[in-house]
């Protein structure tokens, strides 16, 4: 079963994984609120009806360690940072309609209720199971209080989740070598009765599931994987005091975190519907009938939302998900985003340094597809800000509005001409592809480009050269571009919803961008309006060298400070931790060395990736071809996990050309393309070198 095209008749709800209330939000957090934020404004521009919700996730280890380090009480802390994020997330236009928290009366009475139908439907049964325990701390050790190694990759990982490594969840006991993480010990082992959940019986409902799901490939390609390697079942209750109880189970046994998280989803969703009322907008036709459910998560915790969630939601007789989209991390200059190391661009800090929120939100919509990696630095943020705001978007628009406002006091009483309307439904097209591909970058990108014509046709036909001469002439090339610049405003609205809004002002529409519908972008603007200011401003080099240097400062000075620390504990999202200085986990340097000659021997160009698609039968095998200037090569690469293989054309890599041909599951592979670590980073160049460079 396919699922039609948005906009359908059902209600949509869109939600992005629940931060947990313990610590500042950052650039990597903002990456997923905006892009499920975006994601739900451009369903409403298709005439989707939808809602955004979300919530603090309160419970687990994440939270009550975290507490216990500042010696507070897990709630008090807790709210303290569910409020700050209340306050935050609107100041980057990240709009909710239902904010909960996990800890409220809504999601405590949902999740129970879901557990007791779990429990009567037969999918709950008691095992005995070996807990870790800290005999000096005299406490048991559940997820965070342990740390150790990974029995599937042998990264360093914490007691429930392979967070450096392979991003596995881990069930406890499953960890090698624990530690206590309050006192460094070593782990002992307790034997305890706990709840588990059947996934293992949900194996074949979940590969359908799969088979349908929307988003973005590695939440497909994944959890497949994981469920060809067999399912376990799940344990879903920890020896805890912070957290929701088991419904009518023993007193000191609550909820693993987990559960109750994505219940929130849920729960949020009905706050909404208590708050406007089920004529406007029913969670029920959402969760209980065939309503859209999207959710927007990091990539590191797939595997609780298309395998524990999805068969929770199938036994308690709820809708699944129509799509998952998985983001990538952000990586800050090049390396990992380390909230201990601050190298971090947190959101208050953004704001403080008085940039507009919607520069922030195209930078990180535009940079890269939903799943890759971005990359964040002042410098290529105001290399995207100076170019595609100001240069394109900002400086036709102004250009366009000036002129219509000093010549003809708004837009001039013509029609639209027929190419330029053409033009225009073919932007309309490409947003509406772009959402139905879970694409943020392709409905930016087509706001972007419009503009970008904009400008060229206003520059090829220079109505300040006719206004004299062809007067008809120069009022239809600027009432073509008044259209094109409300368009612009209409089709850019998701991704930069403030400046929108400014320029629907400034063409002297009333209401709200927000509540257009793309085809509006074709309806004229009012006949008069005011003189408009730019949209956007440049930001100088100086200030770019000012920002650098700040955040260089600030890594040095709290790299000082927290080099002696041994473990981490202080994550704050889904976008944690992968830093790249330390280097324990990295593969010695061999002793030997080559000659010069011998490395000549290699014949390494320059190449870009035309075409790439997964070959069929093989998990992990993706067939390229790669333009290397000369000719183009077939190149079979163990990339189809870890790259959406529709964004790979394009990209420049490098290319062993002498490697000898090989052939693998039938298909010839000509050459090598060097990628870096066990993510398959692609090296590629960063000038312009011609394809068919040799690599020196
Ligand atoms: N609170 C944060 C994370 O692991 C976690 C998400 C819950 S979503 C239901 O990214
Ligand atoms: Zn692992």
């Amino acid at each position: 079963m396919s699922h039609d095209d948005f906009p359908t008749d059902e209600p949509a709800v869109v939600t992005c994984g629940l931060p947990y209330a313990n610590g500042d939000l950052h650039i990597g957090h903002l990456r997923g609120y905006i892009g499920a934020d975006a994601f739900n404004r451009a369903l409403q521009t298709l005439g989707q009806q939808s809602a955004y919700v979300c919530g603090s996730d309160m419970h687990g280890t994440p939270v009550a360690v975290n507490a216990e380090k500042e010696g507070v009480d897990p709630e008090e802390f807790a709210l303290r940072w569910h409020e700050q994020y209340e306050e935050t997330f609107p100041q980057f236009a990240v709009e909710f309609d239902n904010y909960g928290h996990t800890h409220d009366e809504t999601n405590t009475e949902t999740t129970r209720e879901i557990v007791r139908t779990l429990d009567e439907e037969g999918y709950v049964y008691e095992k005995e199971i070996q807990v870790a325990y800290d005999p000096e701390a005299d406490q048991y050790l559940p997820d965070r209080y342990v740390v150790g190694t990974c029995p599937y990759c042998g990264a360093k990982a914490r007691g429930d989740e392979c967070d450096e490594g392979c991003q596995r969840h881990l069930e406890p006991g499953e960890i090698e070598n624990p530690q206590s993480s309050i006192t460094g010990n070593p782990a002992e082992y307790r034997e305890r009765t706990h709840k588990f959940f059947r996934v293992s019986e949900f194996a074949d409902y979940l590969t359908e599931f799969l088979d349908d799901l929307e988003g973005t490939s590695n939440a497909r390609n994944q959890p497949r994987q994981w469920i060809e390697e067999g399912l376990q079942d799940w344990c879903i209750t920890r020896d805890m005091d912070w957290g929701i109880d088991y419904p009518n189970g023993e007193d000191d046994l609550v909820l693993y975190v987990w559960v109750d998280a994505p219940i929130e989803y849920i729960s949020s969703t009905k706050q909404y519907t208590d708050r406007v009322g089920t004529d406007e907008y029913d969670w029920e036709d959402v969760w209980h009938e065939d309503g859209e459910v999207v959710h927007f998560i990091g990539r590191d915790i797939i595997q609780h939302h298309t395998i524990f969630w999805p068969a929770m939601l199938e036994g308690a007789d709820y809708n699944a998900p129509r799509g998952i989209a998985a983001t990538g991390f952000i990586t800050i200059d090049g390396k990992g985003l380390s909230t201990s190391r601050n190298r971090a661009i947190w959101a208050r800090e953004y704001l403080e340094e008085g940039f507009h929120p919607d520069l922030l939100r195209y930078y990180l919509m535009t940079t890269g597809g939903l799943q890759q990696d971005v990359d964040f630095s002042w410098s290529a943020f105001q290399e995207k800000v100076n170019g595609e705001l100001v240069g394109t978007i900002g400086n036709f628009c102004y250009r366009s509005l000036l002129f219509a406002q000093r010549n003809y006091e708004g837009t001039p009483e013509t029609d639209v001409s027929a190419d330029v309307e053409e033009r225009i439904e073919g932007a309309i097209g490409e947003v509406r592809e772009a959402v139905n591909d879970y694409s943020l970058r392709g409905v930016g990108q087509a706001a972007t480009r419009l503009a970008q014509f904009g400008n060229e046709y206003i520059q090829r036909n220079e109505p300040w050269k006719l206004t004299d001469d062809s007067p008809d002439e120069a009022a239809q090339v600027i009432r073509d571009c008044v259209q094109i610049a409300k368009a612009v405003g209409v089709l850019i609205e998701p991704i930069a919803p403030g400046k929108a809004q400014t320029l629907w002002e400034q063409l002297g529409e009333d209401g709200d961008v927000a509540d257009a519908h793309l085809e509006d972008a074709l309806e004229a603007p009012p006949r008069t309006f005011d003189e408009p200011d730019e949209l956007f401003e440049k930001i100088e080099d100086e200030r770019v060298e000012e920002l650098e240097a700040k955040l260089e400062e600030r890594i040095a000075e709290a790299t000082g400070d927290a080099g002696a620390e041994e473990t981490e504990n202080d994550d704050t999202g889904s976008d944690e931790e992968k830093d790249m200085a330390e280097t324990d986990d990295l593969e010695p340097l061999l002793e030997d060395r080559i000659s010069f000659e011998e490395f000549q021997d290699l014949d390494i160009r320059v190449g870009r990736i035309e075409d790439a698609e997964g070959i069929e039968g093989a998990d992990d095998l993706a067939r390229l071809e790669v333009d290397i200037g000369f000719e183009t090569r077939q190149v079979v690469a163990g990339i189809k996990q870890l790259h959406d293989l529709d964004e790979l054309p394009g990209t420049k890599v490098v290319l062993l050309a002498n490697m000898e041909p090989a052939e693998l599951f039938g298909v010839e592979s000509n050459g090598m393309i060097l990628a870096a670590g066990e993510e398959a980073d692609l090296l590629t160049t960063h000038g312009d070198a011609d394809l068919g460079e040799k690599v020196r």
